[in-house]
């Protein structure tokens, strides 16, 4: 499957499937990966690739029964459109358009384009959705980040703890947990959150130590270039543990352990683009530690 490595000068790496877009590697050295990717994930342009930062548009999860799971965006074939490299950083675009099978699927024009930055320290992805079209929809987007971790069991995740969520596992709206008023979320358990008003910062901890932050920002663009932040955009955080990885055909059965899904994006609710207007999700990651 045709992919794009990037390479900063300083030593950082990224990997970039065209399938789905689907960032699948991103190195700040050559000694640490800070992304998962099951070692079960498979690449053969049909299924979502099991990690890495698969591309969720036009809906989260399923309530369009017509349409997969999460969308068509992180199965479809996208064009790599531009590569730069600057003085500080190197930088590759890829987009898809609206084509009949999206068009059956969902009755709407639209253009995408991905940027990945890469810089010494930083990885920074970028999802522009624009509405191509003469009329308004309404869509979810979300970036699916699967972080790496040692031991799930020594992670703790700071900057949702003081946040309402959904809690898809128990199927119920919870305000916050008692246990969360303290400083950080741990996992224990599947667990499979929508946190509203998000942080826009999330930090992950092993062992009581800083080794990734997640920055996360999204608004709308105007079609006059002007832009509307959205003050708190969503955060999913998900660990399928014991059960739910065992059902899961492209994921290994204790590969819970090693990852963290952390997932800033719209899913909350659909929001809407009138025709012209466009709408920016973006997260940096920044390895610490
Ligand atoms: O983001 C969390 C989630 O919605 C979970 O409910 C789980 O379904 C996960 O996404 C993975 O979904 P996938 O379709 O990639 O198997």
């Amino acid at each position: 499957m045709p992919r794009v490595l990037l390479k900063h000068k300083a030593g950082a790496t990224a990997e970039v499937y065209n399938f789905g877009a689907t960032l699948t590697s991103y190195k700040p050295t050559p000694e640490r990966e800070v992304l998962f990717v099951s070692h079960k994930a498979l690449f053969d342009g049909q299924k979502a690739i099991r990690g890495g930062v698969p591309l969720v548009f036009p809906q989260f999860g399923q309530s369009k029964k017509e349409m997969a799971q999460h969308g068509f965006a992180r199965t479809s074939h996208w064009e790599l459109s531009d590569t730069a490299v600057t003085e500080d950083v190197v930088r590759a675009v890829f987009h898809l358009t609206d084509t009949e099978t999206t068009r059956m699927l969902w009755p709407f024009s639209f253009l995408l384009s991905y940027t990945l930055s890469l810089t010494a320290q930083t990885l920074t992805t970028s999802l522009r959705i624009e509405n191509k079209g003469e009329a308004p929809f309404e869509a979810q987007a979300l970036l699916h980040t699967y972080l790496c971790v040692r031991d799930i069991g020594q992670v703790a995740l700071r900057g949702f703890q003081h946040h309402p969520f959904v809690d898809k596992v128990a199927a119920q709206a919870v305000e916050r947990l008692p246990t969360e008023t303290r400083d950080s979320v741990n996992i224990a358990q599947e667990t499979d959150r929508v946190y509203q008003t998000g942080a826009n910062e999330i930090t992950l901890l092993e062992r009581g130590a800083e080794r990734v932050k997640v920055e996360y920002t999204a608004c709308t663009v105007n079609r006059d270039g002007s832009d509307e932040a959205l003050p708190h955009p969503d955060c999913v955080l998900w660990n399928p543990w014991v059960q739910k990885s065992q059902a899961m055909a492209d994921f290994g059965d204790r590969e819970f352990e090693e990852m963290v899904c952390v997932e800033p994006g719209i899913v909350s609710e659909f929001y809407s683009l009138a025709p012209g207007q466009a709408f920016l999700l973006e997260q940096t990651i920044r390895p610490l530690g």
